[in-house]
């Protein structure tokens, strides 16, 4: 048997591999001959990058510029097309590398710079380098935080658009190497790496093309010293999973002191083919991120909020702009296959700032965001800013390990693993045999075969009726569209016999690699460390700095008010107060007044019990505080 198209296109991928000068495939000796100097990762990626298998290297090379490499290539490719039971290639497939990155699932992000000292988000690029003095450096924490996070890697800001560099680079004086931390000898982004590996998560660097800082941004020069930077960090560090190219240009910097604006054209300054060709020459188990013009393996998903489209392609054409409706929901019918990556902070800033340290995402908003990611087909990459101390901040690193435990969590039983399932036709049915309660599905499809299902319903069987479910996270219509590496259905518990997902549309015959069926317990402020406010039920607005108003639609009964001061600064906390109810807004009743005792040094709950009262609306006044202008709290509770 010969498949001459099959030959033809894994000789074209071959011989785009930097080094290859010439590739010639032969189907009957299953073999594939290349002149010339590569890796076998290239040629691997390349292969497997339009959808073919590599069986591995098994003749040695005949010379140093002459290798053979026996592939499953043409096999593979010809018993598809004749095999009635085998599944055809269908459009883009992903390669090797990006197949590994979607299994790590989850990585962070961190950000750490100059900015961590000056509380900013982006730097100028004129920030005294002598501000970057971290007491408790420790990059060990950071690795071990991530990892009980459930981060597989770590992303760091090697240099952020100030421009200020985490290694002591050859090429420029504005790195640490001229800050008084270990008197100038010391580099994060070595420590960093080091950490990693010993903690055995894979390491990558955000390198920022805008560069506020250096004179030559702007002029052709910049991007020699742009890809010698990179080059440096490429080489020095060992294996890099990714790097990460951001787009901002906010225009304005100072550049080495011409303090003006100095805008690019994202299209072509920056001459991205010979970049890349470099990095695949120097790191080819790299991914390239970069949301500029030229298409990287891997894309943004059009918001740093924290979701994707609930549908989700993983393809892009390969050519050609990418507006948002593109970056977050991908292209069905594209033709490059180009993942999407969804990025979002812990806190609302990417840096680290005092101001935020009340303000790190809660546990519901942490799976919320889960769901939106890793549960529609992307993978999540999490940021944790470093402290000025140098350390990740302790409200930070509780809630990352307590997402990571919530996960296992809910997936730690999946009960189609004790049900019966019975597959027909594009119809899957899961029997549990008695009533069963569960509030997510999970289905994964066998990417390396491309994402092949479009639309999909899911269905229990309560008390004999099929009940149609639909994701619960989705404003419009049912949500139950493409799956891809997997896709996880959030919607309110049922109590159902039998559990039916029918793929009604779909590209090409669908592979479903897993089914899965959960039972995810109600996350609820009592679970430590969720960040769940009890607060955040009650309709809380001041009247003024020194009166808060808590009002309900409907009358209650209530006999409690607990208070918890704010936690993390002595300003605001209540000392003396009065709390007042009504039910109309105009005839108030005074309910307790009174000193919250040693509130200052001690900042816990603090219980005011009063005769059980009917209000509509609590008055809650501060008499007096003890510093600041401004009333604080952590968390209100009543009852
Ligand atoms: C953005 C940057 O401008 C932010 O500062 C941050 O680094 C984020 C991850 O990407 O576009």
């Amino acid at each position: 048997m010969h498949c001459s198209h099959c030959e033809a296109a894994v000789v074209r991928a071959v011989e785009e591999v930097p080094g290859v000068e010439k590739a010639k495939a032969s189907a009957s000796a299953n073999t594939l001959t290349i002149k010339g100097s590569a890796t076998e990762e290239a040629i691997r990626a390349a292969v497997e990058g339009i959808g073919y298998t590599f069986k591995g290297r098994s003749s040695t090379s005949q010379g140093k510029d002459n290798m053979k490499m026996i592939f499953a290539l043409l096999l593979t490719a010809m018993s598809l097309s004749v095999g009635a039971q085998t599944h055809s290639l269908n459009g883009p497939v992903p390669t090797a590398n990006q197949l590994r990155w979607q299994d790590m699932e989850m990585y962070a992000f961190i950000h750490y710079s100059l900015n961590t000292y000056t509380d900013q988000e982006w730097g100028f690029g004129n920030e005294d380098p002598k501000l970057f003095n971290p007491s408790n450096l420790d990059c060990r924490q950071w690795a071990r935080v991530c990892k009980q996070a459930g981060m597989r890697g770590i992303i760091f800001t090697a240099k952020h658009h100030c421009g200020f560099c985490m290694w002591p680079s050859a090429y420029t004086e504005y790195s640490v190497k001229n800050s008084p931390w270990k008197d100038g000898k010391g580099d994060v982004v070595r420590e960093l790496a080091d950490a990693c590996r010993e903690e055995g998560l894979e390491f990558a660097v955000y390198l920022s093309p805008w560069d506020r800082n250096h004179a030559d941004y702007g002029k052709p020069e910049y991007i020699t010293y742009f890809r010698n930077q990179l080059r440096e960090l490429l080489t020095n560090y060992g294996e890099m999973f990714e790097v990460w190219f951001d787009g901002a240009n906010g225009g304005d910097g100072w550049y080495g002191g011409a303090n003006e604006v100095r805008k690019i054209d994202r299209t072509t300054y920056y001459q991205w083919p010979e970049t890349y060709q470099m990095i695949r020459q120097l790191q080819p188990k790299c991914l390239i991120w970069n949301d500029g013009s030229d298409r990287g393996d891997l894309r943004w998903v059009g918001t740093e909020a924290g979701n994707v489209g609930e549908t989700n392609w993983s393809l892009l054409y390969r050519d050609g702009d990418v507006p948002y409706q593109m970056l977050h929901y991908g292209v069905e019918d594209g033709d490059v296959w180009c993942p999407g990556e969804t990025n979002t902070s812990i806190r609302p800033g990417w840096f680290y700032h005092d101001a935020e340290n009340e303000h790190v995402k809660s546990l519901s908003k942490l799976m919320d965001t889960y769901y939106k990611s890793v549960g529609r087909n992307s993978t999540l990459l999490l940021n944790f800013p470093i402290a000025p101390n140098g350390r990740i901040h302790p409200n930070d690193s509780l809630r990352g390990i307590a997402f990571k435990q919530m996960i296992d969590e809910v997936f730690k039983e999946n009960l189609a693993d004790k049900a019966k399932t019975t597959h027909q036709g594009d119809v899957y049915t899961i029997d549990f045999k008695r009533p069963t309660p569960f509030n997510r599905f999970l289905a994964e499809e066998d990417i390396v075969k491309g994402q092949r299902v479009k639309k999909f319903t899911l269905e229990a069987e309560v008390d004999g009726k099929w009940l149609p479910l639909k994701d619960e996270l989705v404003e419009d219509g049912d949500g139950l569209t493409t799956i891809g590496h997997r896709r996880i259905i959030c919607f309110p518990t049922v109590k159902a016999t039998k559990l039916r997902f029918t793929i009604n549309s779909y590209k090409q015959e669908p592979i479903i690699k897993k089914i899965g069926v959960y039972l995810a317990p109600e996350l609820t402020a009592d679970i430590p460390h969720s960040g769940e406010k009890k607060s955040s039920a009650l309709h809380i607005f001041f009247g003024s700095p020194q009166q808060m108003f808590i009002d309900w639609d409907a009358e209650q009964i209530i006999s409690s008010f607990r208070y918890l001061p704010p936690q993390d600064s002595k300003d605001g906390i209540i000392t003396h107060y009065t709390l007042w109810g009504s039910t109309d807004w105009n005839n108030w009743q005074k309910l307790a007044t009174g000193e919250f005792s040693n509130i200052i040094n001690n900042p816990i709950w603090q219980t005011i019990k009063f005769p059980a009262a009917k209000v509509r609306v609590l008055r809650f006044e501060a008499d007096r505080l003890s510093s600041g202008t401004r009333m604080g709290y952590g968390d209100i509770e009543i009852k």
